[in-house]
């Protein structure tokens, strides 16, 4: 499934580049346009799910793929050690932007709780 004015699935097709930092079968991880820390990369489903909770409610393993792969990322980025987040903005209120699920995955830096 991918949306024609979806953004991350013109990512996912290579219609747009992208830093791509990992790939699976069910995945793409690149770096994020507007970094927030040392590390900032995203890591998308290739099918079209618009957020977080519409994800687990029709493929949780393909969830479960999504976290994993954030895991990974830190470990290849050398952030696993010190401490990094992975965080799924889901819904306008808390600053989804992008209504292709996304797991952000920042590090490299000291990061403040609570998030703003
Ligand atoms: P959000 O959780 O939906 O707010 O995150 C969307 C992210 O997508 C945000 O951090 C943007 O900087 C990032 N992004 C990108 O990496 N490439 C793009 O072309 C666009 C947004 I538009």
């Amino acid at each position: 499934m991918s949306t024609s004015d979806c953004l991350f699935c013109k990512i996912v097709s290579g219609e747009i580049p992208a830093e791509v930092v990992r790939e699976t079968d069910t995945t793409v991880a690149f770096r994020d346009i507007n970094p927030q820390a040392p590390t900032h990369v995203l890591v998308i489903p290739r099918e079209h799910h618009p957020t977080a909770a519409a994800l687990a409610s029709a493929d949780a393993g393909l969830l479960a793929a999504v976290l994993g792969e954030a895991h990974r990322v830190a470990v290849d980025e050398g952030v696993a050690d010190t401490g990094y987040r992975v965080v799924f903005n889901t819904g306008a209120q808390a600053g989804q932007t992008v209504f292709h699920v996304h797991a952000h995955v920042l590090g490299g830096r000291g990061l403040n709780w609570p998030p703003g």
